[in-house]
C-alpha cells in the first residue's frame, strides 16, 4: 500500500498570496480570538495591531515571517503549554516493537517518559544492573530465551465502573504472548508475565469494568495438544498446508482473562481462566458495560483457516485469509465463563483453567456473528448499546446492536454453525448499522457529543460520523459529517477516554505509520508521526504533527491528567517493586562492607548511601572471584534528586530516585581497578560523586 500525498489545506503554506492588508486582518483576528480564548495574552503586546508599527517578536510579524496561514496560527497557540503549565491529558501510546511505553502529553505533545517494559533501558535502571527489575524481565520470558524485547500494541488503564481510575497501566507483547504491569503511582513497570497457552496475543488488553481481570486474545494460533495445551519450547504439532485439517485439528486461538489482584499489583494465574478458540486469527477484544455488561467481544480474520506455502502453490497466506466475504465476530458471555470456572467445568493445563472449546459451545457461552471481511476494530459505544467493527477490506463501519444480539441469541436465531460447531447468528437480525465511512477503515474512537471517528487507511483520512439513537435520531443518525486528512497510513486512532462510558471529546490523535514528506529527513528508518486533531467544532482541524523515532505507535489511551497523581518521593527506603520499606535500606552512618563465604563462594556485601556529592562507601576492595551485592539507598529526600551508579566497565547502570533502594550483584571475575561514579549530573559537584572498586588478583 503506497502512502499518497493528500491536499491539506491545514499543511499548506498559502501565506505568499496575502495581501498585507488582508493578511493583518486575520492576523489580528487569530490573536484576539484565539489567545483570549486560551487565556495567554498577558503573553502578546496588549496594542491593537497596527500596520505603521509591527514591532519585532510580536504575533503578527512572527506568522508573517514563517508565512503561516490562519489556521496553522491557531494550531500553534491551540497546542502551546507554557512551561509551569500543565496538559490537560495524559496519553499511554504503545512503543510497538521498542517494548516500551510513551507518556505524551496532551494538547502539548511533549514527550515526558518513555516507560521501559519489555526492553532493558538504562536510564531508568531498568534491566541493566538493577537485581529487581532483571528479575521481571527474566520471570516475564518464555522459560526458554530470555526474552529482551516486545511488541507493545495496546495499552489499558485500570477501571473502576468501566471508567478510568488512573492506578495501572496494562500493556501486551504481540511477539511473546506477555502482559506487563505498570504502575501509575510511580511510572515503572512491576509485572511481566508470559501468558499460559498462547504464543502470540494481539486483542486487548481491556479491563472488566472493575478490572477483574485484564483480557487479551491470541492473534497467530498456536499449536496446541489437547492433553497438554501449548508449551514453548516443546509442543510440536504436524503442520501440512497440502492437508488443511492438520492446522484445523492442531492449532487453537484462546481468549485469557489474567485476574489482577488490586491490592498487590499483580496478575495472578492461579485466578486466571482461558477460553479456548477456534484456529482463526483473532483480533481486537473490547469488554462491554452497562447493556454489554457480561460480554466480551473479539473479531477476527482468516476464518479461510488458510496456512500458506506459496513456493509449493498453496496461494500466499494473504490470499487464503481473504476469500470469504465475511469472517467472524464472536461473542462470549464472561460472567457466565467465570461461573463455570466456579462449578469446576475447566480443565488445567500449564497451571491456569481453561475451559474448552466444547464446554464453551455446550454451555452457551459463545456465539459468532458474521463481520464484513478482514476486520480489524471492535470498539464499544459510551452507552455500551453498540459494537463498532470495521473491514480494512469494505469501506464500511458495521454497527452491531447489543439488544439484537442478545435477541438473537434468545431466539435461536442462527444461521447454522461453524466447522467447530459454534452457533452463527444471522448479520441481518444483529446489524443496526453500516455506515459508508471510506477505503480501509481500521479502529474507531468517540467523542462526548455523539460522533465516532473512524480511522480510513487506504483513504488517509479520519472519518467522523454520528451515532445513531439515542445520541443522534432521524437523518441525523448513522451519517458521515466530516473528513480530515492525515499523513500517512493512520493505524489506529485515539481519543480521551474513549471506550469508557464517558469520553471527554475535545481531542483526537491519529496514529500514523508514515511520515514520508513530513518532517526534516533523518534517513530511510523514517519516524512514526502522531497527529493532534482538534474535535471540539464541526470540522475537525488538525493541531501538530509528533515524531515517534522509537518502535510504532499502535494504540493509545488517553486520560484525564487530574485523575493521575503519582508520588513525587518514596518513603526513605523504599524497594520500588513492592513499595515496601526494604531490609536491605541504610540511613546515614550505617553503611557498611561485609565479608563472608555462602556455600563455599565468598561474598562481599555493601550496604552503601547515595547523596549530593557523595556515594558512601566510596573505596571498596574485593577479590577476584567474590561475588559482590549492593545494596545502594539514595538518601535524598528533595524531588528530583536522582543519582545513577555505575562502575566502569560492568554493564551495570541504576537509576535511584529519592528514598528508593536498589541492589546490584555482580561477579569480581577480572582484577583491576575501576572507577565507579554517579550517571545523573545531580550537583555542582556531580563529577566528584565518584569512587572506586578495587579487584585484587587472586
Ligand atoms: Cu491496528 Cu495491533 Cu490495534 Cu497496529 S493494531 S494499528
Ligand atoms: Cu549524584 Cu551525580
Amino acid at each position: 500500500m503506497t502512502a499518497r500525498k493528500s491536499s491539506n489545506s491545514n499543511s499548506r503554506n498559502n501565506g505568499n498570496g496575502l495581501r498585507r492588508r488582508d493578511f493583518l486582518q486575520i492576523a489580528g483576528g487569530v490573536a484576539a480570538g484565539v489567545v483570549a480564548g486560551y487565556g495567554v495574552s498577558k503573553f502578546l503586546a496588549p496594542s491593537a495591531p497596527s500596520e505603521v508599527e509591527i514591532a519585532p517578536g510580536n504575533l503578527q510579524n512572527i506568522i508573517q515571517e514563517k508565512n503561516l496561514t490562519p489556521d496553522q496560527a491557531v494550531a500553534a497557540v491551540k497546542t502551546y503549554v507554557p512551561g509551569g503549565a500543565r496538559d490537560e491529558f495524559i496519553m499511554f501510546a504503545s512503543g510497538g516493537h521498542s517494548g516500551q511505553v510513551l507518556v505524551i502529553g496532551i494538547p502539548s505533545m511533549k514527550l515526558y517518559k518513555v516507560i521501559a517494559v519489555f526492553t532493558p533501558e538504562p536510564w531508568q535502571g531498568y534491566g541493566v544492573g538493577n537485581l529487581e527489575t532483571e528479575k521481571i524481565l527474566k520471570e516475564g520470558s518464555n522459560g526458554i530465551r530470555n526474552l529482551t524485547w516486545g511488541d507493545v500494541h495496546h495499552p489499558e488503564i485500570s477501571r473502576t465502573n468501566a471508567e478510568f481510575d488512573g492506578e495501572w497501566l496494562f500493556v501486551n507483547d504481540k511477539a511473546n504472548g506477555r502482559m506487563a504491569v505498570i504502575s501509575l503511582k510511580d511510572f515503572e513497570t512491576k509485572q511481566i508475565v508470559k501468558i499460559p497457552n498462547m504464543q502470540s496475543q494481539h486483542g486487548g488488553c481491556f479491563c472488566t469494568p472493575n478490572t477483574e481481570y485484564v483480557v487479551v486474545g491470541s492473534q497467530y494460533p498456536a499449536p496446541w495438544d489437547p492433553e497438554t495445551g501449548y508449551r514453548p519450547g516443546e509442543t510440536y504439532v504436524e503442520l501440512d498446508p497440502q492437508n488443511p485439517d492438520t492446522y484445523k485439528n492442531n492449532f487453537r486461538g484462546l481468549v485469557a482473562f489474567l485476574a489482577f489482584n488490586r491490592e498487590v499489583g499483580r496478575i495472578d494465574l492461579s485466578k486466571s481462566f482461558e477460553i479456548e478458540l477456534p484456529p482463526y486469527m483473532q483480533d481486537l477484544v473490547a469488554i462491554g458495560w452497562g447493556p454489554s455488561d457480561g460480554l466480551c467481544f473479539i473479531n477476527s480474520f482468516n476464518t479461510e483457516m488458510a496456512v500458506g506455502d506459496d513456493l509449493n502453490g498453496i496461494p500466499p497466506l494473504e490470499v487464503g485469509a481473504s476469500e470469504r466475504d465475511f469472517d467472524y465476530l464472536h461473542v462470549i458471555f464472561w460472567k457466565k465463563a467465570e461461573e463455570l470456572v466456579k462449578q469446576g467445568k475447566y480443565k488445567e493445563l500449564n497451571g491456569v483453567k481453561v475451559i474448552s472449546l466444547d464446554t464453551a459451545i455446550k454451555e452457551g457461552i459463545i456465539y459468532l456473528i458474521p463481520e464484513p471481511k478482514s476486520p480489524h476494530g471492535c470498539d464499544i459505544t459510551p452507552g455500551g448499546e453498540y459494537i463498532v467493527v470495521s473491514g480494512k477490506l469494505e469501506p464500511v463501519a458495521t454497527v452491531y446492536s447489543v439488544e439484537k444480539i442478545l435477541t438473537a441469541i434468545k431466539n435461536k436465531d442462527f444461521e447454522g454453525t461453524d466447522e467447530y460447531g459454534i452457533p452463527i447468528l444471522k448479520f441481518e437480525s444483529t446489524k443496526e448499522a453500516q455506515v459508508e465511512v471510506g477505503l480501509g477503515p481500521l479502529h474507531t474512537e468517540f467523542d462526548d457529543k455523539g460522533y465516532a471517528y473512524t480511522s480510513l487507511f487506504i483513504d488517509n483520512k479520519v472519518a467522523k460520523w454520528a451515532l445513531g439513537p439515542p445520541y443522534h435520531t432521524g437523518d441525523e443518525a448513522w451519517k458521515v459529517v466530516d473528513k480530515i486528512d492525515i499523513h500517512y497510513n493512520v493505524g489506529h486512532v485515539a481519543a480521551p477516554e474513549s471506550n469508557t462510558p464517558k469520553p471527554k471529546g475535545k481531542y483526537l490523535v491519529s496514529l500514523n505509520k508514515w511520515s514520508i514528506d513530513r518532517f526534516n529527513s533523518v534517513g530511510p528508518l523514517k519516524p512514526q508521526n502522531l497527529q493532534l486533531i482538534d474535535i471540539t467544532s464541526s470540522k475537525m482541524m488538525l493541531l501538530y504533527d509528533m515524531p515517534i523515532g522509537l518502535g510504532e505507535p499502535h494504540y493509545a489511551r488517553i486520560i484525564s491528567a487530574d485523575k493521575l497523581n503519582p508520588i513525587e518521593v518514596y518513603p526513605m527506603g523504599t524497594n520500588p517493586l513492592t513499595f515496601q520499606k526494604d531490609p536491605n535500606a541504610v540511613s546515614k552512618g550505617e553503611e557498611r562492607i561485609e565479608r563472608k563465604v555462602v556455600n563455599g563462594q565468598p561474598v562481599t556485601e555493601i550496604w552503601g548511601t547515595l547523596i549530593r556529592s557523595r556515594i558512601t562507601p566510596d573505596f571498596i576492595r574485593v577479590k577476584q572471584g567474590d561475588k559482590v551485592i549492593f545494596h545502594l539507598t539514595n538518601i535524598e529526600t528533595t524531588p528530583d534528586a536522582t543519582h545513577g551508579f555505575t562502575i566502569c566497565e560492568y554493564n551495570i547502570n541504576l537509576s535511584l530516585e529519592p528514598g528508593e533502594v536498589a541492589t546490584v550483584e555482580i561477579l569480581a571475575d577480572k582484577p583491576g581497578v575501576y572507577a565507579m561514579y554517579c550517571t545523573e549530573f545531580c550537583s555542582p559537584l556531580h563529577l566528584e560523586m565518584a569512587g572506586w572498586f578495587v579487584v585484587e588478583p587472586q
